[in-house]
């Protein structure tokens, strides 16, 4: 099977349509398909845009009826999550101001509790945190391949169990650095008595890591966020095994999540980021045309102009 690779569209109906017509998908019944290839997805459906119903209504039908695969993306488990009550009053993700307005689009079309919501997030719960297809690979942010056999061999893996989704929800537990780094990016601890302020002025003595990059050796090097934080991040060798190791020879790996711009392009030749923020203005939905091969290339890549609503 071909397989066309679509990054995040968080409620980015118009432009998804638009750039299923561009690959050659038609609709039948109001389903999108296509004679000799499937869409995966790679998560991130929901939140921000102006469509989340229709985005909805275009993507799940596609993979009920069997013409796309996806992955969950950290917005889809964190509906799950915001949907999951713990206790009396309160959910597995807090119902605090950030949260909510995080979630605010998605809520505006499916009011919570609302039957259309409750089906809606049981539906997210089905969705793989990792696609193995053999000679091809798909996870929302990262692919550590010691966390999915973890996951697969104490969780019965790629999906959210009831037990899964609590640990995962609960901070200090290994799950919840497990399926924080599938879904968000790997994280590394920052050498002894180092430190930078984030966007809100909180203390992080974490930093996020361009774990696909097997080029640059050093903190800074492999410092992924803004450029104003770089320079405060040690140009020192890593510590101890920290990184994830994505070898030249493993299959192809695609991703969304890093909020790219720019020209289209693979972070490896076995990896590559769909995702260029079709939420901001003047960003773009991506596809990737994948026919089989090892090596990714640039001529691959397939867009659309985000379409304003
Ligand atoms: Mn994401």
């Amino acid at each position: 099977m071909n397989y066309d690779l679509i990054g995040d569209i968080h409620g980015h109906a118009r432009t998804l349509a638009a750039l299923l017509e561009k690959l050659g998908y038609t609709q039948r019944a109001g389903i999108y398909q296509h004679a000799e290839r499937q869409v995966v997805f790679l998560g991130d459906f929901i939140d921000r845009g102006p469509h989340q119903r229709q985005t909805l209504e275009i993507v799940r039908p596609m993979i009920e009826q069997g013409h796309a695969l996806s992955v969950m993306g950290n917005h889809e488990f964190n509906a799950v999550a915001y949907a999951t009550p713990l206790d009396e009053g309160s959910h597995l993700r807090p119902h605090d101001s950030n949260n909510k307005k995080q979630h605010a689009a998605f809520l505006a079309e499916y009011p919570a509790d609302s039957p259309d919501y409750l089906d809606m997030i049981d539906w997210f719960r089905t969705l793989p945190m990792w696609l193995d297809l053999g000679d091809m690979r798909v996870v929302h942010a990262c692919w550590d391949k010691d966390i999915i056999a973890s996951l697969t061999k104490h969780h019965e893996g790629p999906r959210l169990t009831n037990t899964l989704l609590r640990h995962a929800s609960t901070k200090g537990r290994q799950e919840y650095d497990q399926v924080e780094t599938l879904l968000k990016g790997k994280e590394i601890p920052l050498p002894e008595g180092c430190s930078y302020l984030d966007s809100y002025g909180k203390e992080r003595r974490h930093m996020r890591i361009r774990w696909w990059d097997r080029t640059s050796t050093t903190y800074r090097g492999k410092f992924l966020g803004m450029l104003e934080w770089q320079k405060h991040i040690p140009d020192d060798e890593i510590k101890g095994d920290h990184g994830v190791s994505y070898g030249h020879h493993e299959p192809p790996v695609f991703l969304g999540h890093y909020w790219q711009s720019g020209t289209p392009a693979p972070f490896e030749s076995n990896v590559a980021c769909l995702d260029y923020s079709v939420a901001k203005p003047g960003g773009k939905l991506v596809a990737y045309r994948w026919n089989g091969k090892a090596n990714l290339h640039a001529d691959a890549f397939v867009w659309v102009d985000r379409v304003e609503p």
